[in-house]
C-alpha cells in the first residue's frame, strides 16, 4: 500500500495500491517518467518533488459494512493531509498524483486545514459521492466527497482510522464537470445537495466554454481559493483508456485541456492513471502523457504558445 510524491512550486503527488485493481500505484512514476517536472520548469514554474508517500499494508483490514480497506485508506489520508499541509504551508500550490481518488479526501482535507474553505472543481466520469451506506462496490474511491461534503456529515458512519477527519466542503462550493455515470443514491444526494452540476448532457448543450464561464460565476472565482480534483476518466476512454473504472462518452482533449487553462488553482489532484488497465502501451502513454498535458495546462500553458516575461528579442 503506498502513497507517494510530488509537490512543487508547485505540488504534491502519491499513489496507492488497491486490490480489485492492483496498478494505480505506479500512475506518478510514469508521469514523472514522461517529464512533468522538467516540462513545468520550462515553462517557468519553480517546482519542487515531495518523494512518493509510502504506505505499509496493514495485515488486519476486514471490510466494514462491506467498505474495503477501511484502516489502510484512512491511515494513508491522515499522512496525505499532513503533507498537504506542509506544502502548503511552504506557500507553494500542491500537487497530488494518484493513486485513486480516495487520496482526495486526505489532499483536500490538508488543503482546506492550510488555507481555510475552498471551492472544489471536481472533474470525473463519477460524482465519488456515495457514503459507506449507499456505496453499491464497497470502493472507497467511489466516496470521497461524501466525507468531505458538511452536509453529509450525519450520514457517515463511524469508520476505523477516520476520526481525524472532519468535512471541509461545503455543496455550494462544488462544481462538478464530465459525469456521466451516477449511482442512485449519489444522483439523488448531489439534487439534495445542491451541488453544481454540468454533466456530459450540459457540456453538449453548453459548450465547454459557457460551462465554465458558469462555473466561474458560481465559485465568484477569487473568493475561495480553487482545488481542482482531476480524474482522467473524465476524459473519452479513447484518450485515456488506461484507467480503472472507463466511461465512454467522455470529455474530448481539448475540452479536458480547456478546464485546466481556465482555472487558477492552490492545489490540484490528478488520479486514476493505471498502466495496467491499459490494453497497449500505446494506450497507456496516452494515458499519462494526457494527465501531463492536463497539469501543464493547469500551471500556465496556453495551446497559443508562451513566452518568458523577461524575453528579449535578439537584434542583428
Ligand atoms: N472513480 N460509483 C462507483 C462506486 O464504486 O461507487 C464507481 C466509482 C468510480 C470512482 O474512479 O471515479
Ligand atoms: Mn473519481
Ligand atoms: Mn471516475
Ligand atoms: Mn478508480
Amino acid at each position: 500500500f503506498l502513497l507517494s510524491f510530488l509537490p512543487c512550486g508547485e505540488f504534491l503527488g502519491l499513489f496507492q495500491e488497491r486490490e480489485p485493481r492492483p496498478g494505480v500505484d505506479r500512475g506518478p512514476d510514469l508521469i514523472r517518467a514522461a517529464g512533468l517536472l522538467n516540462r513545468l520548469q520550462e515553462q517557468g514554474s519553480e517546482v519542487k518533488d515531495y518523494g512518493n508517500l509510502t504506505f505499509e499494508d496493514l495485515e488486519e483490514d476486514e471490510p466494514v459494512g462491506g467498505v474495503k480497506h477501511v484502516r489502510a485508506v484512512g491511515g494513508a489520508n491522515q499522512r496525505l493531509s499532513e503533507a498537504v499541509r506542509a506544502v502548503k504551508r511552504d506557500g507553494r500550490v500542491s500537487v497530488m498524483l494518484g493513486g485513486d481518488h480516495s487520496l482526495a479526501i486526505g489532499s483536500i482535507h490538508g488543503h482546506a486545514a492550510a488555507v481555510g474553505p475552498l471551492s472544489v472543481v471536481w472533474v470525473d466520469a463519477h460524482a465519488d459521492v456515495n457514503t459507506a451506506l449507499t456505496t453499491p462496490t464497497g470502493n472507497l474511491h467511489g466516496q470521497p466527497m461524501s466525507f468531505l461534503l458538511h452536509e453529509l456529515r450525519s450520514k457517515i458512519p463511524v469508520l476505523p482510522n477516520f476520526s481525524w477527519m472532519t468535512p471541509c466542503v461545503s455543496a455550494k462550493d462544488l462544481v462538478y464537470i464530465g459525469l456521466r455515470d451516477l449511482d442512485p443514491g449519489e444522483h439523488y444526494i448531489v439534487r439534495l445537495l445542491g451541488a453544481k452540476v454540468f454533466s456530459m448532457t450540459e457540456v453538449d448543450r453548453l459548450g465547454i466554454g459557457r460551462v465554465m464561464e458558469e462555473t466561474c460565476d458560481h465559485l465568484c472565482t477569487g473568493k475561495k481559493p480553487v482545488h481542482l480534483s482531476y480524474d482522467v476518466d473524465a476524459i473519452d476512454p479513447a484518450v485515456t483508456p488506461a484507467t480503472g473504472t472507463p466511461v465512454p462518452g467522455g470529455l474530448t482533449y481539448r475540452e479536458g485541456v480547456y478546464i485546466t487553462e481556465q482555472l487558477c488553482q492552490t492545489g490540484v489532484d490528478m488520479v486514476e492513471v493505471n498502466p495496467l488497465r491499459g490494453p497497449t502501451e500505446h494506450a497507456i502513454q496516452s494515458t499519462v502523457n494526457t494527465a501531463v498535458d492536463l497539469l501543464l495546462g493547469c500551471f500556465g500553458r496556453r495551446r497559443e504558445g508562451n513566452h518568458p516575461s523577461d524575453f528579449l528579442l535578439p537584434g542583428p
